[in-house]
């Protein structure tokens, strides 16, 4: 798939995209990634893309003219422009995969204080947010997701990777789990997992999961959300 990223720090994306999971999907082909700066779609000396709002108020939001241009630019009938900012749904491991089924994705990064409002009704499908917290931009939440969507196309995890995944997305947090040694620093792996009883293992496994959802997640208990 490609992702196309809108944003006023370009350089703010070498480096955690560059490396690990990502930078293998690119080499591959399977994640194609375009990084473009706002700027380059403005006409005057300053590069100007924010301005004061209307009717006064601290800030300043970013103009319609050059994210117009840009994103008449970028995008074509089948791509899903997104907006990053504070005020979006919730992204999450379900939005993920819907993402990962698209051919095409902008993410549009806001700064400032935000966006002038038309910018959001005649140029968006959808505004996300990874959480509930404020950043200087947009960047950040955009890597988030290009990290969250690159992981699941087809042929990015290996089958060993995925299958882990899949035991997350059921619904629950993953228990506890161990590696070698059997003891460390006078701290022993539960006897069970060194039983070699396949069908206790699993219910103990079933059991933490339940105990660490209840006392972290209880939320995901309730509703089934991913
Ligand atoms: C739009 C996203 C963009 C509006 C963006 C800020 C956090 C997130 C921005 C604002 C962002 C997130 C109204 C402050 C840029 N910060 N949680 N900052 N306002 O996804």
């Amino acid at each position: 798939m490609k992702i196309d990223v809108l944003t006023l720090f370009p350089g703010m994306f070498a480096g955690p995209l560059d490396e690990s999971i990502v930078k293998r999907a690119r080499e591959a082909g399977l994640l194609k990634l375009g990084i473009h700066n706002l700027r380059d779609w403005t006409h005057d000396r300053h590069k100007t893309v924010d301005d004061r709002p209307f009717g006064g108020g601290p800030g300043m939001l970013l103009k319609p003219e050059p994210i117009f241009e840009a994103v008449e630019q970028l995008a074509s009938e089948q791509t899903k422009v997104i907006l990053l900012c504070p005020q979006g749904r919730k992204f999450d491991q379900s939005i993920a995969r819907e993402l990962a089924q698209r051919e095409h994705v902008l993410l549009v990064c806001g700064s400032y204080e935000g966006f002038d409002e038309r910018i959001r009704e005649a140029l968006a499908d959808d505004e996300l947010s990874i959480g509930d917290f404020v950043l200087t931009n947009g960047a950040l939440p955009a890597m988030v997701i290009v990290d969250a969507v690159t992981r699941l196309l087809p042929g990015v995890l290996g089958d060993d990777e995925s299958s882990r995944d899949e035991s997350f997305s059921h619904g629950k947090l993953e228990g506890p789990h161990y590696t070698r040694p059997a003891e460390f620093r006078g701290m022993k792996v539960p006897d069970v997992l060194l039983s070699g009883n396949h069908a206790e293992i699993a219910k103990w496994r079933e059991q933490q999961a339940q105990v660490r959802t209840e006392a972290r997640r209880p939320d995901l208990l309730g509703e089934q959300k991913t």
